[in-house]
C-alpha cells in the first residue's frame, strides 16, 4: 500500500514536494500537481480550490469544475481521484482477505455467476433463480466460502449510472482489492464496443492509480454448444490492442465461462484464487513431510480422471524431477481407478539405475486418489505403503487444499483456440 501511495505521490506530484508515509498532502497547494498547467490552477484558485483538499472535497463537482476551468474531465477526475487517495491512504486498512471485484455492463451476468458459486441448491433450481435476477442497484457485497477460503466478492452493478460513479470515486471500490474480473457478454456481439470501451476506461484509471492488480477476463455466457470461436477471436485481438494502448501488464488470462458449465466458472475462480493464496506451496510443503515420514525421496498424489498432477516432492535435482514425473504419469495410464484396492509396483530406469514406483489408492475427502512414491533402492521399502495409514494423514495435511485446487486442476480454463 505504501509502495502505491509513494508510487501516486511521484506521478502527479512535483519532484521538489516531499512526499513520505508522514506527509500531511491535504494543505498542499494545487501548484504541487504537475499535471495541471498555471492558468488551470489559477482558474481553480478564482472558484476557491487551492489545496489538495479542496479539490477532493469537491469531486462531486467535478463535470462543472472540469468545463469552467478548461481541464479535460477525465484528468480532472484521475487527479481529483488522487488527490483522496493521498489524503486518506495511510488510513486504510489492507485486509488480509482476499476481495475480487467484478464489472462489466449490465446483463453480462456477474450476478449469475456469484449465485452460482454461492450455490447450496441444485443446479436446476438456481437457474431458475437466475433467470429471474434483478439488475444490481449500484454495489452489491457478498463473502463467499470457497473450500475454508473466505473470499469477498463486490459486484459492480453495470447500468451505465452506476459505471461513471465507479470511475468518479475509485478510491470507494478498488483500493484493497486482489483482483477485478471484467465480465463480458460473448453472445452480445452489438455491445462489445460499449463493453471495451468500459473495460479501456477502467484499466486506464487503474493504470493511473497504481492499483496494477491483475485483470481477469471472463466472456461469459460462452454456453455449451454454442460456436463462439469468431466472436472469441475477434475479442482477443481487442483486448491486445486495448492493453497494448493503456500499456497495462497483459491480462494474466481470459476465461470463457457459462453457468451451464459450472465448472468453466469454478475452475476460473479457483485458478486465479490459487495465485493470490499460497495453497500450491501448502501442499508441497506438506508432501515433503508425508515423503520424509515414508522414507521416499519423490511423492506425488495424482487424479486418475484426468491425469492431473496435484503435488510432489522431491529430494533429486529438477532435471531428475522431471523424468521421474514424466514416469509416473506414463505408468499411471495402466491404472484403473474403479480397483477397489491396488498396490501396483513397477520397475523402471532412471539414468541406467533402478527406481520402484508404487502406486496406491488413497482417499481424500472421500474421493479417491492415487497416491505415488518413488524409491530408488529397495524394492523392499515399497510395500510398505500403507493406505490405511496414508489416507489420514493425508486428509489431515492437505484435504482442504486438495478440495480447493482440485476444481481448477480437474477442468482447467476451458479454451476455445
Ligand atoms: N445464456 C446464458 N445466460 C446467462 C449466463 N449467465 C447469466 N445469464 C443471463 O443473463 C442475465 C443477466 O444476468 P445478471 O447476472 O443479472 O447480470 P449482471 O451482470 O449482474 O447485471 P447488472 O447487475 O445489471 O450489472 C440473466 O437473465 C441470466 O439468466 C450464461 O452463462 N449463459
Ligand atoms: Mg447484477
Amino acid at each position: 500500500m505504501r509502495n502505491m501511495l509513494s508510487k501516486l505521490a511521484d506521478k502527479i506530484l512535483l519532484e521538489n514536494i516531499e512526499k513520505n508515509q508522514f506527509t500531511d498532502y491535504r494543505k498542499l497547494g494545487l501548484d504541487s500537481i504537475k499535471l495541471l498547467n498555471k492558468d488551470q490552477i489559477d482558474k481553480l484558485a478564482s472558484i476557491n480550490i487551492k489545496t489538495l483538499e479542496d479539490l477532493s472535497n469537491h469531486w462531486m463537482d467535478t463535470n462543472k469544475i472540469s468545463e469552467q476551468c478548461d481541464i479535460k474531465l477525465s484528468l480532472l477526475e484521475k487527479i481529483s481521484a488522487s488527490c483522496r487517495i493521498l489524503i486518506r491512504g495511510k488510513n486504510i486498512e489492507v485486509s488480509d482477505e482476499v476481495k475480487l471485484i467484478l464489472a462489466g455492463l449490465d446483463n453480462s451476468g456477474k450476478s449469475s455467476i456469484i449465485s452460482l458459486l454461492k450455490r447450496k441448491k441444485p443446479l436446476l433450481e438456481i437457474h431458475r433463480e437466475i433467470n429471474n435476477l434483478p439488475p444490481t442497484t449500484g454495489l452489491m457485497r457478498e463473502e463467499i466460502d470457497l473450500s475454508g477460503l473466505s473470499i469477498r466478492l463486490w459486484e459492480l452493478g453495470g447500468q451505465e449510472q452506476y459505471r461513471t460513479q465507479y470511475l468518479k470515486e475509485p478510491e470507494m471500490y478498488f483500493l484493497d482489492s486482489h483482483t477485478l474480473i471484467f465480465v463480458l457478454d460473448i453472445q452480445n456481439q452489438k455491445r462489445f464496443e460499449e463493453s471495451l470501451a468500459y473495460m479501456k476506461s477502467l484499466i486506464e484509471l487503474l493504470k493511473f492509480l497504481e492499483l496494477p492488480f491483475p485483470f481477469q477476463i471472463f466472456l461469459h455466457k460462452a454456453d455449451p454448444n454454442i460456436d463462439l470461436i469468431a466472436y472469441k477471436t475477434q475479442l482477443d485481438e481487442n483486448i491486445k490492442n486495448i492493453v497494448r494502448e493503456t500499456g497495462w501488464k497483459v491480462p494474466e488470462e481470459i476465461y470463457l465461462t457459462s453457468i451451464f458449465d459450472p465448472a468453466s466458472i469454478t475452475s476460473a475462480f479457483t485458478n486465479l484464487l490459487s495465485r493470490l493464496v499460497p495453497i500450491k506451496t501448502w501442499i508441497e510443503e506438506s508432501l515433503v513431510n508425508i515423503a520424509i515420514a515414508n522414507k521416499s525421496p519423490f511423492c506425488a498424489i495424482l487424479n486418475s480422471d484426468t491425469l492431473v498432477y496435484l503435488g510432489m516432492y522431491s529430494a533429486f535435482t529438477h532435471d531428475h524431477t522431471e523424468k521421474l514425473k514424466q514416469i509416473v504419469l506414463r505408468n499411471l495410464h495402466k491404472i484403473n481407478p474403479s480397483e477397489e484396492f491396488f498396490l501396483i509396483i513397477e520397475q523402471k530406469e532412471l539414468d541406467k539405475k533402478p527406481v520402484y514406483i508404487g502406486f496406491t489408492d488413497v482417499t481424500i475427502n472421500h474421493r479417491k486418489f492415487i497416491y505415488s512414491a518413488v524409491y530408488t533402492s529397495k524394492r523392499d521399502a515399497i510395500t510398505n505403503l500403507d493406505r490405511d495409514k496414508l489416507s489420514p494423514i493425508l486428509q489431515e495435511d492437505i484435504g482442504k487444499e486438495i478440495e480447493f485446487l482440485r476444481i481448477s486442476m480437474v477442468s482447467a480454463p476451458r479454451m476455445l483456440a
